[in-house]
């Protein structure tokens, strides 16, 4: 561990690195896979990871990045819960000399300085696939679409509805109704999707910015005695395994990949930055989409 005197920040005199990890919470699929691969790769890595679960508040994860920096890790890795508000805390961390690591989520930040790299999905790209495989699927029909969106001002829920606006922009009609955040839960989006039953007349279409949104949908639907996959139609974001099989099963009808397998990326990253190398600004991952054909032949093998 870091912080014995004499020796350098970078390996604590032992050699062994050690990782503070400020993780949102546990509110979906993806979050479980994603902190499964986290723990698992600094492991493997031989990295000593102090790792803590914010519960999607901001200041709790800022919390702990203080307290990491108390105890002078070698590096901080965190998925901040939203965009902005960082820069005072990643400050602290800067002058502390604690190189930081953007994970999943991404910061609205000036200050590039701030952080070394950002190793995450490319969120617009998401939204746009979503979108673009629904003007394919709808041609010229008029079609009602709601938004389940994700945690008001997390980067996902911005870029994901950005991309998927911008997709159906050509569309006219294609028409989001009604627009709300379900917070990335199952049971907020379920409430949600409750709600809007309610209030909209007829609703063609849910574009869940996850999966999980998507399955706590699909429960409201049929407790309104319609017929998810059919009467309305359903897109998310992850293709984790409850996702997939929805999918599979004909309940949801397009889901677009979001890879939360991002542990050894990140523990490679870590080596690098905290032996000073230099590390490209921006790792994005790579992904694809499941229509559901692909996820019955995909389910049998998926990791996550
Ligand atoms: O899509 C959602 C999770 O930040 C990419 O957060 C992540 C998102 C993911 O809660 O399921």
């Amino acid at each position: 561990g870091g912080g014995d005197g004499g020796s350098t920040a970078a390996s604590g005199g032992d050699g062994t690195i050690t990782m503070g990890f400020a993780q949102v919470g546990a509110e979906s699929g993806w979050r479980t896979a994603n902190t499964k691969s986290v723990q698992e790769a600094a492991e493997e890595a031989g990295i000593e990871l102090k790792f803590s679960d914010a519960q999607q508040k901001q200041e709790n994860q800022i919390k702990a990045i203080r307290s990491y920096i108390q105890q002078k890790v070698d590096v901080i890795a965190f998925s901040p819960v939203v965009e902005t508000g960082w820069d005072t805390v990643l400050l602290e961390a800067k002058r502390a000399g604690i190189p930081v690591i953007l994970t999943d989520r991404a910061v609205d930040s000036e200050d590039e300085s701030l952080y070394e790299t950002f190793l995450g999905s490319d969120f617009v790209e998401e939204g746009k696939k979503a979108g673009e495989w629904l003007v394919e699927e709808v041609g010229s029909e008029p079609t009602s679409v709601v938004e389940l969106q994700g945690t008001t001002g997390a980067a996902p829920a911005i870029d994901r509805q950005e991309g998927f606006a911008e997709a159906v922009a050509g569309s006219p009609n294609i028409q989001v109704v009604a627009s709300q955040t379900g917070d990335f839960t199952r049971t907020g989006g379920k409430q949600v999707m409750e709600a809007f039953l309610k209030s909209q007349p007829d609703i063609d279409v849910v574009y869940a910015h996850n999966d999980d949104m998507g399955l706590g949908a699909i429960e409201a639907i049929e407790a309104a005695g319609k017929v998810p996959g059919k009467d309305i139609k359903i897109i998310t974001v992850d293709a984790v395994k409850d996702g997939m099989q929805a999918l599979a099963d004909g309940k949801i009808n397009f889901i677009v990949e979001c890879n939360p397998l991002l542990g050894d990326q990140l523990m490679e990253l870590a080596e690098k930055v905290v032996a000073g190398e230099e590390v490209e600004k921006r790792v994005v991952t790579e992904e694809t989409t499941f229509t559901q054909e692909q996820a019955v032949e995909a389910l049998p093998t998926r990791e996550y």
